[in-house]
């Protein structure tokens, strides 16, 4: 899944892709590259941002959106709003990083369109997520969370094999927990639905490079960490990079076989 934020704020491209024309050649280029999906997304979620209204979310993503019918589309939003248009435009995935607890129209939208839905684990809210995580067992917890959020959406006509799995890196987690959820990824594919990992370009692998105040990880360090993912059993890996991450995937599945 190759990522395209169309914000001037997001952690590592921000303002980038601010430009429609310019989202639109970096979608088109991932794709070519040999993302299966790109997902674009008109609202920050870096540990401290705010957010932003769904008027100014749809004038970001709308264009780039237009722009983008016919390929395979995924739109990263919270916002019921915002993903009706999207699935109008041709999107086929709502990535909701509040696993439908932020609208409380967003399911019907999902369910009424028959759209693919990924759930995602977050601590707290993005403005202040990082403060202080809390967890007794990390994989667990995030694990029983995204069951009872699979159920919740389930219940409410979603269609359980639509539906993807998302522990969340660097929302509500301390370095060491976003590593130790790569770990035993095994806690939440045991619950049967695809897993997605995020993990390009966060901070956690600039932390653990040797800069305490990282704001970003390198693609070096991204790699590492998609190939293990991979290798835990993560079948969508979320990536600014895309050529690399491809080639890097490419050699892992061809260990594994
Ligand atoms: N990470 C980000 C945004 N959306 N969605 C899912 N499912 N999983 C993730 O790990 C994830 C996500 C944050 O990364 P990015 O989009 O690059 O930054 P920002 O939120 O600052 O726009």
């Amino acid at each position: 899944m190759g990522v395209v934020n169309v914000t001037p704020d997001s952690f590592s491209d921000g303002g980038v892709h601010l430009e429609p024309s310019a989202a639109i050649a970096a979608a088109g280029r991932m794709l070519d590259e040999g993302a299966a999906i790109v997902d674009v997304g008109g609202e920050s979620t870096r540990p401290g941002s705010a957010g932003v209204s769904a008027a100014e979310e749809l004038r970001r993503v709308l264009p780039v959106l237009e722009g983008l019918q016919g390929l395979r589309v995924s739109i990263d939003t919270a916002k019921a709003e915002v993903a009706r248009r999207a699935l109008e435009l041709g999107a086929e995935l709502v990535n909701d990083v509040t696993a439908l607890r932020g609208d409380p129209q967003l399911a019907d939208v999902v369910a009424e369109s028959g759209a693919y839905l990924c759930l995602m684990h977050m601590q707290g809210e993005p403005r202040t997520m990082q403060r202080s995580p809390t967890y007794d067992d990390v994989a667990s917890e995030v694990a029983a969370f995204l069951e009872e959020r699979l159920r919740f959406a389930v219940a409410l006509g979603i269609a359980e094999e639509r539906i993807c799995l998302d522990p969340g890196i660097g929302f509500g987690k301390t370095v060491q927990q976003n590593f130790e959820l790569v770990r035993r990824l095994d806690v939440i594919t045991a619950i049967g639905r695809p897993v997605l990992v995020g993990f390009s370009r966060k901070s956690s692998l600039g932390r653990i490079l040797g800069d305490p105040a990282a704001r970003t990880g390198p693609l070096s360090a991204s790699l590492a960490a998609a190939v293990t993912a991979y290798e835990r059993g993560a079948t969508i890996i979320r990536a600014h990079d895309v050529r690399e991450h491809v080639e890097a995937l490419k050699v892992a599945a061809t260990v594994a076989g």
